[in-house]
């Protein structure tokens, strides 16, 4: 059970505690498809992106933003314990933003996003990130409703990562790993991270992108286009 927040930590966890995460995670299971259905009457895409503190999420953002936005309405829900700091950063792209401090809470839940969604009302057709608090244990546990996970993680962190928080590389669906314009520099092999990923998660897909630099960002963009494209298709809208 984790200490800060309740949020329960391995579901075969010991004694009384097993009862108490499962009502937890259940209650957070039928907001997130509360969560989900809000979205699909509107067609809206949400990816919910996770890292440690650091690895660049919001700088992602705010580059990948930039782009999408001639194409396509884009929102962000901002996830920190404190400060209006991110939101502010992604509002200066012209994005829609809000922030969602969590106090001690060291994760966002599906909750908050419902009270978030109806606050920040994003536009019918766009895609939606949240920016989830940067943490690699507990925002694992909590699906919000969103359509796809992208975790993010920087060259700096070193490659056995995914081995170390299996639950957060688990349900990924990409990978960005970040900060590749520092290569040279760190100890970091990205095809011996990407054999440890795969012992957790063959699937996912990963990027390897350099906020800062620019590199890779246009593979980010097709992702989430591709993504978008299959969500609109299945709709029957046309776009
Ligand atoms: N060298 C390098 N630094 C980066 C890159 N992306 C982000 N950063 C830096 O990493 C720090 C944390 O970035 P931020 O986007 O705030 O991370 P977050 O906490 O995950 O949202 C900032 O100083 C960024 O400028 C990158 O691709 N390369
Ligand atoms: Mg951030």
């Amino acid at each position: 059970m984790c200490g800060t927040c309740g949020c329960g930590g391995d579901e075969h966890g010991h004694g009384e505690t097993v009862p108490m995460e499962h009502r937890v995670l259940a209650r957070n299971d039928h907001l997130a498809e509360h969560n989900r259905t809000w979205l699909r009457e509107r067609s809206i895409l949400m990816v919910n992106l996770m890292s440690s503190p650091g690895s660049g999420k919001t700088t992602l953002l705010e580059r990948v933003i930039t782009g999408l936005l001639d194409r396509v309405p884009v929102a962000v829900i901002e996830g920190d314990q404190a400060t209006p700091l991110d939101a502010d950063r992604i509002r200066a792209t012209g994005c829609p933003a809000l922030q969602v401090n969590t106090g001690s809470g060291c994760h966002l839940d599906a909750g908050m996003l419902a009270g978030a969604l109806d606050e920040l009302d994003p536009a019918p057709g766009s895609v939606l990130f949240v920016e989830n608090v940067g943490n690699l244990v507990c925002p694992a546990l909590f699906d919000l409703g969103e359509d796809h996970r992208a975790v993010v993680m920087s060259v700096t962190e070193g490659e056995d990562k995914p081995l170390k928080y299996p639950y957060m590389f688990r349900t990924a669906d990409v990978v960005l790993l970040n900060k590749v314009d520092l290569l040279p520099h760190v100890d970091f092999d990205p095809v011996r991270f990407r054999e440890r990923l795969s012992r957790v998660n063959p699937a996912a897909d990963v990027l390897p992108v350099s906020a800062l630099r620019g590199d890779g960002l246009g593979e980010w963009d097709t992702w989430l286009a591709d993504r978008l494209r299959r969500l609109t298709e299945e709709a029957g809208i046309p776009r």
